[in-house]
């Protein structure tokens, strides 16, 4: 790449605008009239993320669970990702990667055990520098205290759910009431108090719906007695899959606890298969009335923004750090790179710029909310992110060189859940698997055919040229995002030392 090529892509990719932009200007100016918005008039943004959170457990994503008025709104009044997925299904990492816009193996952060190096450049510390005022308020989990922002207030670790301790700038301070409740009453206070007229970023992460699932008084009983339908892989055999999916511990039938799963103990003389479904009832119970509190309280926070005249230049975006197997499989917990965990769910909303209702299938990652954010405050994006922002996506358009496949990678093996360490890549039709470590197992599937990947067609001689197209693809991202085998082995003997 050249000189001048270099600084056309950067200015395009800042832009996170495709081809039509080719002919104008490099300067910011020009970018912020490309989006409607004037000078000093950049956006805010709030950033909420829930921990855990399906978006087959969200009624706009079509769940059969459940209802979330509140989160549809956002989705009613925006535009709401079909595809949008994370590159390793893990708490901590998951927030590392939208941090930096790095894959794991960059930023650091592989599994949970290891900590956020806060010294690394991030998105907010990029709005921060161009006058943005930032927040950083509920479940940060990186281990290291949260830079980059101007107010910051987060759980120690996973948190609690009831009475938490959150850690206030350095200062730790004991709550009473739901952690739900609390971190969305720390973020209202936050914006009614705001220092000035700086346009802003809030990062409003719950804890919730993460296990082991604790309601508050007001949702507890939602949804008891309520017969939630069973998913339609609940009996999955894994049959033609390799033992990746098997030797994991994550069932529900023989992992899932009495009672730390549970709370209270199965009724008397209960078993197997019945036992089985009991468990998932008041796995769901749980959860599901968690979802309901953290719907309850975005409704509070969207409604605190129509009131305070806020909401027409605020894009809020809501997202979750990865998806979950609500059942799916057998299974609850994440970690694979099966459809329910990887995929995230995404809405976004912001009057000026996205049409309401609006759906849209564009394969988008954690990786890119950096970059998207950035391109929409006018900030250049730097050449070591490796997202792309999706600016241009949000105004109903499909950028002509938009990415056809994405990278995944989870390592956190041995480990809890014992899922083992794998890598992949997921095209609009295809998903190919390499299972790794102490297996050495290939998956793939035609999703087209089989959307709930029952059925490994890796090795069926009508699938050897798409195999074969898919590992080339697969190594291609490898090398494009800087993954390999040897960084994985350096890397996994700082966690495993841990
Ligand atoms: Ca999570």
């Amino acid at each position: 790449m050249n000189v001048s090529d270099r600084t056309r892509r950067d200015f395009l990719k800042t832009l996170g605008w495709g081809a039509a932009a080719a002919a104008l200007p490099g300067c910011l100016e020009g970018e912020r009239g490309l989006f409607g918005t004037g000078p000093g008039e950049r956006p805010n943004i709030i950033f909420i993320m829930t921990d855990d959170h399906a978006a087959h457990a969200l009624s706009c994503y079509g769940s059969k669970i459940n209802e979330t008025p509140h989160l549809d709104r956002i989705a009613r009044e925006g535009m709401r990702f079909e595809n949008c997925f994370c590159t390793n299904g893990i708490c901590a990492p998951s927030r590392a990667v939208i941090l930096t816009s790095k894959y794991s193996h960059l930023n650091g952060v592989v599994d949970n055990r290891l900590e956020f190096d806060g010294s690394q450049q991030t998105f907010p510390k990029l709005l921060r520098q161009a006058g943005y005022e930032t927040a950083m308020v509920g479940k940060w989990h990186l281990k290291s205290d949260p830079t980059g922002f101007d107010y910051w207030n987060v759980l120690p670790g996973q948190g609690a759910y009831h009475n938490p301790v959150m850690i206030e700038m350095g200062e730790r301070k004991k709550y009473t009431g739901y952690t739900t409740d609390i971190i969305t009453d720390h973020c209202l206070e936050w914006l009614k108090n705001r220092a000035g007229d700086k346009p802003f970023c809030l990062m409003y992460h719950h804890k919730a719906p993460h296990r082991n699932w604790q309601p508050d008084e007001k949702h507890a009983d939602m949804y008891k007695g309520v017969d939630i339908p069973l998913p339609e892989t609940f009996d999955d055999d894994y049959r033609t899959r390799s033992d990746a999916a098997r030797q994991q511990e994550m069932t529900i039938e023989r992992h899932f606890q009495i009672t730390y799963d549970t709370k209270v103990e199965p009724p008397e003389g209960i078993e197997g298969y019945e036992l089985k479904k009991w468990k998932y009832q008041r796995y769901m119970e749980d959860y599901l009335a968690c979802v309901a509190s953290v719907d309850d309280n975005v409704g509070r926070l969207l409604d605190y923004l129509e009131a305070s005249g806020l909401a027409e230049n605020t894009m809020v975006v809501y997202t979750s750090d990865q998806g979950f197997y609500l059942g799916d499989h057998g299974w609850f917990d994440k970690r694979f790179m099966y459809e329910e965990a990887l995929r995230m769910p995404l809405l976004v909303r912001y009057p000026q710029m996205i049409k309401p209702g609006t759906v849209h299938d564009a394969m988008v990652l954690n990786l890119d909310f950096g970059p998207t954010f950035l391109a929409l405050a006018g900030v250049e994006i730097p050449e070591d992110m490796q997202g792309e922002s999706f600016a241009e996506i949000l105004r109903g358009k499909r950028p002509r060189d938009w990415r056809r496949s994405m990278y995944y990678h989870y390592y956190e093996y041995p480990g809890s859940h014992q899922v083992k360490r794998h890598y992949g890549v997921r095209t609009q039709r295809y998903k190919l698997i390499h299972f790794y470590y102490d297996i050495d197992a290939w998956e793939l599937f035609d999703l087209e055919k089989d959307p709930h990947e029952l059925n490994n067609v890796y090795g069926d001689p009508a699938y050897i040229d798409i195999t074969k197209e898919l590992k080339a693809e697969l190594e291609r991202l490898r090398k494009k995002y800087g993954d390999s085998d040897e960084l994985t082995q350096k890397i996994m003997k700082e966690s495993i030392k841990d």
